[in-house]
């Protein structure tokens, strides 16, 4: 268990409804993603994680699940997928299903029978309780518990059918599984082998930090100015989190003979949990996606926009980096498909800057110590779309949190647009840009979220003609991770802290030293580094702009330089 496989890996996710649609319904599907796997082989990595593919009345885009075991039609069927993993296979690449476990849709049977009466042998499977104590079940504010849930409105749907309400840290639609229960474990681990005994290579796992609650289920605090109480500390990293986490390991992973990889989402985990969850020692997962990062921009006001201080951002990855620098491992990201696309939010998204800028961030990204994640279209250096109403949203978080910001906590419509249009995950999950035609190649029919309009230049077919673009570019940093294993072991110093211009840092392996400075401005911005002549003398193995002087960087520009001592 020295250097396992996956610290040399990098990751693409693929958000299937967005992909590519074979069959001309304006929704992706597998035949769709078989057919652009070149795409993904040249540009080099080496695991594929797909989005939830799996049965689904699509309430949240797949993330609640009916039936675990077979392919939602408008994705294809198991055939199909079985070719797909072919195909993956036959390249050298690997592929991971998300794991959505937390909760189920309603719409699973295991759901309906839990709701169908009280003594239903089901029922535990559920989080069910009665109306708050003297309060009729029903009635407003009767709910077991303050919570308010991610998508608006309470975390608590009541169900006249017994007079009980279930609990639902998502949509209505998503009930969360008690994994009190041994036999939701079990059935969750035999779904889980299932998909390995088919050939799968491991799993992300869906906020899977929160699938260990406080069973008391006591009030949360209320924020001012929002409707409901933040349950959170009763889930996030609950009492028995890293027991059902080392028993899922013990009875899904441990002994199997495959290079496996497993990545657990969690949100509000802490650095000292993350080296608990992913100390190879304790079996658990091999990493985590923390959210400190993705946090940096947000403040107290929900509704409210804060500008990046980078000295923010490198303080937050620098605490991650140093954390797991001994024992663990990080995986690195700015995008996914709950994330504003970052080229617009930490870069430039103009025409003059936009694949400087986003050529800069993958640089910056690429060269920490962890296994660095690309999100379909961020190597495209695609941007945020231009949503002018909320009509133009289809996610059901957007459409949810506008509910109930606009009509429970009065707040003005202009400002919440505002902050969706810059924060919604809508963003994330417009049509992949394949082409310069009508709808990006991404579909013959119409699709289910617009395409961005600036496919015309922005498009998958452009960027792969031109050697400057942000996909060859990223197409070099997956081959430096490969090639340079300083990139992948060395150590991680952060230099100039407390500048809000630079991102600089070095990582040291051996007698392999590399410099990585990227340029967060539009300005031309000089290095103010130790030893600078060195550096200046030394190897430049990329950039993304001219090779500076006297380490002067041009706007947004990139630096990785190479130093052997001997
Ligand atoms: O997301 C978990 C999560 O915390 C989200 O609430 C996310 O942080 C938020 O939407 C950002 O604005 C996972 C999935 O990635 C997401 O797509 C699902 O909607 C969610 O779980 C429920 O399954």
């Amino acid at each position: 268990m020295q250097n396992p496989w996956w610290h040399r890996a990098v990751v693409y996710q693929i958000y299937p409804r967005s992909f590519a649609d074979a069959d001309g319904d304006g929704m992706g599907d597998l035949r769709g993603i078989s057919a652009h796997l070149d795409h993904l082989a040249c540009l080099g990595v080496d695991v594929i994680w797909l989005s939830p593919v799996y049965p689904s009345p699509q309430d949240d885009n797949g993330y609640d699940i009916s039936d675990y075991q077979d392919i939602d039609p408008v994705f294809g069927d198991l055939a199909g997928f079985d070719e797909l993993l072919a195909g993956v296979h036959a390249r050298g690449m690997k592929l991971i299903m998300d794991l959505v476990v937390n909760h189920s849709s309603d719409e699973h049977p295991w759901f309906a029978e839990s709701r169908s009466s009280k003594d239903n042998p089901k029922r535990d499977w559920y989080w069910w309780r009665p109306a708050r104590d003297g309060m009729e079940p029903g009635a407003p504010g009767a709910e077991p518990t303050n919570w308010g849930a991610a998508f608006g409105g309470p975390a608590w749907e009541y169900d006249p059918a017994t007079g009980e309400y279930y609990l639902h840290l998502f949509s209505r639609k998503q009930p969360d599984l008690n994994w009190e229960n041994p036999e939701v474990r079990e059935a969750v681990y035999t779904m889980m082998n299932w998909w390995l005994d088919r050939g799968v290579d491991g799993f992300r796992m869906d906020v899977i930090n929160y699938i260990s609650k406080d069973t008391t289920l006591p009030d949360g605090p209320v924020r001012p100015g929002i409707a409901y109480g933040d349950g959170s500390a009763s889930y996030m990293n609950g009492p028995r989190i890293h027991e059902f986490l080392h028993e899922m390991h013990e009875r899904v992973f441990a002994g199997r003979p495959q290079e496996l990889l497993t990545v657990g989402e969690m949100p509000g985990v802490t650095i000292d949990e993350a080296k608990l969850f992913t100390d190879p020692a304790r079996g658990e997962v091999d990493m985590v996606f923390q959210f400190d990062h993705v946090w940096v921009d947000r403040g107290a006001d929900p509704w409210q926009l804060y500008p990046l201080r980078l000295t923010d951002l490198k303080a937050i990855l620098g605490r991650w980096q140093a954390g797991l620098a001994d024992n663990g491992w990080n995986s690195l990201y700015w995008n996914n498909h709950d994330q504003p696309r970052v080229v617009s939010r930490f870069g430039d998204d103009s025409p003059q800057y936009r694949v400087r800028s986003a050529q800069m961030l993958g640089a910056v990204l690429h060269l920490h110590r962890g296994t660095p994640y690309v999100y379909q279209g961020e190597e495209l250096g695609m941007t945020n779309a231009p949503f002018a109403t909320i009509a133009d949203f289809r996610d059901i978080e957007a459409l949810g949190q506008y509910v109930q910001a606009v009509d429970q906590e009065g707040r003005s419509p202009e400002d919440v647009l505002t902050v969706l249009r810059a924060r919604g995950r809508d963003n994330a999950r417009t049509p992949m840009q394949w082409d310069a035609s009508p709808h990006a190649g991404f579909t013959t029919g119409t699709p289910w979220l617009a395409v961005n309009p600036n496919h015309t230049q922005v498009n998958a077919e452009a960027a792969v003609k031109d050697p400057d673009s942000v996909y060859h570019f990223y197409r070099k940093l997956i081959a430096l991770r490969h090639e340079e294993p300083a990139v992948v072991y060395g150590d991680f110093t952060m230099l100039l802290p407390h500048d809000e211009r630079l991102y600089a840092f070095t990582r040291t392996h051996g007698d392999t030293t590399l410099l990585v400075i990227g340029n967060f401005t539009g300005e031309t911005v000089r290095a103010e580094i130790d030893d600078a002549a060195a550096w200046e003398a030394a190897e430049l193995l990329l950039t993304n702009a001219a090779a500076p002087e006297d380490l002067v960087l041009q706007p947004w520009q990139a630096v990785i330089y190479r130093r052997i001592s001997r």
